[in-house]
């Protein structure tokens, strides 16, 4: 039964059974036991269950005490019950069971109650049955109390947002890598659902970041291009609401861990963008050691917890990164929270720790180092994620994986590593190897597990789906993105997307593409990953995904009609992201 047919059966419970309500209203102490200062049924019908849930977060994680609590039987440990509310619930419904005159339900029936005892209160839902056995009684009373936080899901979920970096379209064990070993986003996978046609809004890294968490793409979220990685300059437009604001306006914590990369100025560092926490980098790249900044400098130094410049020479960044991750998620295991964790791998500096680099020395270069550095990303995953189970906090928790890209063939990155498997281009480009990304979405026991999804999707679509599956309100501002629960549930619904449109860089020519059902039209594309020339008659670059996702063959000569259709798109897109 769900919550609201629950609810709605405990209201009219209470109201057709008014001699238990006044039972609840007036309780009677047993000698000797610990009893609530007062105890009544409470009208639930007003009530939304997100409500209900965070009222119970809330007052419970309020109440708890750590040595003299224990675990809900049903629920196990997400929420600490204290050992007073155990008892209280208990004399209630002996007292209850011991009263002739109030008549036992016949079949399963529920009410919902509230405690008001040591100076806190409790709601708790409680299940009769004709058992006439206390123990019985008091075992299912006692279960419901957390059924309530749990089976009905009632409890928002945690939602952790694993951002990688630069991470090409197949390096991932189960998107087809043979040479590279990712057993954490492997069992991620076996968890939840992994998408096969899932595109980043952006070849680069803010555009990318930015469209992620404000579900808009990145010319409608302020920032078309990458933004500067200098101290003092502004980054995304504040006045953008983003994921982590959408979460804290719902009573969520939220936390930043790694890159930024959207804002060196208070106003656009996390802090400002609605994270009550954040460690991490703010520029787009780090040497992992020294923690100072990789493109050029020098003397940049780049590391900040909380807006406050800080220095941890010497240690490992993606270790830093794990115990802040830990941390946070202990500090707020009671309470929903949205971590996001923009980890900095794989890209440059390939740094894999020597376990890693010994495991590929095999492989040529640059191949064996990008490898190390994906499996270091992986095992560090693995660290993070171990936490939850850990906890418990599995089944209460939403896991998302997504690369911001595809793989870099940049100097920095020993002109290459990565691997877009078939498809044509790289970071920076617009050809799939640039945009199609490895992503997936976990939440055991709520989403299917272990299945592979083919639709459409894209990054601008995390927002409205966070928003969906948590029962969140979405923030008021245009999207481009749309909820893909339906998609993530069925291998048969419809992707929500039969458009979408990038446009990388400025300038009078820049690269853009279009993709309207299997039909991709390319404009001024590159080929950063030098699989072949561009040619001068393919300034308009037209392919059917569906026929042909490698990109190796232009099709617009052929199709006339079809560009002229997409280029109307483009232009008509163009206009609308300028308003
Ligand atoms: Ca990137």
């Amino acid at each position: 039964m769900g919550l609201p047919v629950r609810l709605a059966a405990a209201h009219q419970l209470r109201q057709s059974r008014c001699r238990l309500g006044s039972f609840f209203d007036s309780p009677k102490k047993p000698e000797g036991e610990p009893l609530a200062s007062a105890c009544r049924v409470i009208s639930v019908d007003h009530w939304c269950r997100a409500a209900v849930a965070r009222l119970i977060v809330h007052r419970v994680s309020q109440g708890q005490n750590s040595d003299s609590s224990k675990t809900c039987g049903f629920c196990k440990a997400r929420k600490r019950l204290p050992e007073e509310l155990f008892s209280t619930v208990a004399c209630m419904v002996e007292e209850h069971c011991h009263r002739d005159d109030l008549a036992l339900p016949t079949t399963n029936n529920l009410t919902v109650v509230e405690f008001a005892t040591g100076g806190l209160t409790f709601m708790a839902c409680l299940v009769y049955r004709p058992m006439g056995h206390c123990f019985a009684v008091m075992a299912l009373v006692v279960g419901c109390l957390g059924m309530l936080a749990h089976d009905a899901n009632a409890l928002p979920p945690n939602v952790i947002l694993i951002y990688t970096d630069d991470q090409g379209s197949v390096d991932v064990n189960c998107y087809g890598a043979k040479d590279l070993i990712t057993p954490s986003l492997d069992d991620l996978a076996s968890r939840g659902v992994r998408f096969t046609q899932f595109y980043a809004a952006a070849p680069v890294c803010s555009p990318s970041r930015a469209a992620m968490l404000t579900g808009r793409v990145p010319q409608r979220a302020g920032v078309p291009g990458n933004v500067s990685s200098a101290h003092g300059n502004a980054g995304m437009p504040t006045e953008q609401i983003t994921i982590a604001e959408m979460m804290k306006k719902a009573g969520y914590a939220t936390g930043h861990v790694g890159k930024w990369h959207l804002g060196y100025t208070p106003e656009t560092m996390p802090n400002g963008q609605g994270f009550d926490s954040s460690f991490g980098h703010m520029g787009g790249c780090i040497d992992n050691w020294s923690h100072f900044f990789y493109w050029n400098g020098p003397n940049r130094h780049d590391l900040w917890l909380n807006g406050e410049h800080i220095w941890r020479d010497g240690e490992f960044f993606p270790d830093l990164m794990v115990q802040q991750g830990h941390a946070f998620i202990e500090q707020h295991k009671d309470q929903p929270f949205f971590l996001y964790w923009a980890i900095n791998l794989p890209h440059y500096p390939l740094q894999g720790t020597d376990k890693w680099r010994k495991k590929y020395e095999h492989l040529p270069a640059p191949r064996r180092m990008y490898n190390a550095f994906v499996s270091t990303m992986d095992e560090s995953i693995g660290k993070l994620l171990a936490k939850l189970d850990e906890l418990k906090l599995r089944e209460d928790t939403i896991v998302i994986f997504q690369s911001d890209h595809g793989h870099s063939h940049e100097d920095r990155t020993f002109g290459g590593g990565g691997s877009a498997g078939p498809y044509r281009g790289a970071k920076f480009s617009l050809f799939e190897g640039g945009i199609r990304v490895p992503a997936m979405i976990s939440w055991p026991g709520r989403l299917p597990a272990g299945e592979v999804r083919d639709q459409m999707a894209t990054a601008c679509d995390w927002m409205p789906t966070i928003a969906d599956l948590a029962k969140l309100p979405r923030p008021e501002q245009k999207l481009d993105g749309h909820s893909i629960t339906s998609v993530i549930r069925s291998a048969d619904a419809v992707t929500p997307h039969q458009q979408f449109h990038w446009q990388s860089g400025g300038g009078n020519n820049p690269q853009w593409a279009v993709r309207d059902g299997d039909w991709k039209l390319i404009g001024n594309p590159r080929d950063t990953s030098n699989k072949a020339p561009i040619e001068k008659d393919d300034g308009r670059f037209l392919v059917n995904l569906a026929e042909d996702a490698s990109e190796m063959k232009n099709l617009a000569a052929g199709h006339p009609d079809i560009v002229q259709k997409l280029e109307r798109l483009h232009d008509a897109w163009v206009k609308d992201v300028s308003n």
